[in-house]
């Protein structure tokens, strides 16, 4: 067989599995640690529980690396051992394959995770296309109630576990009391939920944020303002509608920026005709 027959032969099973991403949809990435409830408790046992800011940081930067890795990513939101990216409207990085994000994204955490925490960590990856604004809004608020749900779940966790618990009871526990029962738990030994850091129970956001930027011009020698774009992270996030809104208008501003660009795309191709 002719080497170009057998290269088309073979390229024809590789595509087998290829799947784009649909047009004209919102497009979200989820993240997820692999196994890192033995990561955090077994090899690194040593970690601040339910709680370690460390670890938190190495999400955070984690997430950042994620948001300058060669994708157009408008917001991130981490909690826990997740990460999710909104990605602008329209973006056609790497043809929008399926596989390019899934194995790429996964990649690029698991070594910025690995670097930042200085232990192995794995990530998981899937997408998530949203039909439209509201069902970003409401992924992102599903994610946020997640988040205060898990956290203080691991609060009365832990409590139960100092309190002489095994992980079992305490996780059969946790299944069978009521949210009453889970703040009287905590108010017990001096835990008032809703005091707790914001970051814990509502996770962080990172997006875009306009920056001032003074810097000498070597042509003048004078000191010059300019403006430019920083990552903002966000330790203290809207919660509830407000939260929903504010990941709405990133999603929205991303939405008309790409219905602009269109737009003049088509006005030159007319133009041409
Ligand atoms: N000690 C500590 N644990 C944390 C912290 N943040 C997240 N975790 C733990 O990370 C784990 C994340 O849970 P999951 O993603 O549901 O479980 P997993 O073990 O990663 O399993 P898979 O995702 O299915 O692979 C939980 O056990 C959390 O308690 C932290 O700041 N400190
Ligand atoms: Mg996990």
């Amino acid at each position: 067989m002719k080497f170009d027959d057998l290269d088309a032969m073979m390229r024809a099973f590789e595509r087998e599995y290829d799947q784009k991403i649909p047009e004209g949809c919102f497009l979200v990435a989820r993240l997820d640690g692999r196994s890192f409830t033995r990561l955090t408790k077994e090899v690194c046992s040593g970690l601040e529980r339910p709680f370690d800011i460390r670890f938190r940081d190495a999400m955070v930067e984690t997430a950042r690396h994620l948001m300058r890795c060669g994708f157009e990513v408008v917001y991130a939101y981490t909690e826990s051992d997740e990460i999710s990216l909104l990605f602008a409207y329209g973006t056609t990085t790497f043809e929008r394959k399926v596989r390019k994000y899934v194995s790429i994204l996964a990649g690029e955490a698991s070594a910025a995770f690995t670097q930042a925490f200085g232990t192995i960590g794995v990530f998981d990856c899937r997408m998530v296309p949203l039909p439209d604004l509201d069902a970003v809004r409401d992924y992102f608020r599903w994610r946020q109630e997640d988040s205060h749900r898990n956290s203080q779940n691991a609060y009365v966790y832990w409590t139960m576990r100092d309190q002489g618990m095994t992980a079992r009871e305490a996780d059969k526990t946790l299944l069978n009391i009521t949210n009453d029962r889970k703040k009287e738990i905590l108010s017990e030994v001096g835990i008032e939920y809703e005091a707790t850091p914001a970051w814990q129970r509502w996770g962080s956001g990172l997006y875009m944020e306009k920056v001032e930027r003074r810097g000498v011009n070597p042509k003048t020698g004078k000191e010059e303002i300019g403006y430019g774009n920083a990552i903002k992270v966000d330790f203290d996030l809207p919660v509830g509608e407000p939260y929903g809104e504010m990941v709405k208008r990133l999603a929205s501003s991303s939405f008309e920026k790409a219905q602009r660009s269109w737009r003049k795309r088509r006005y030159s191709f007319s133009k041409r005709k």
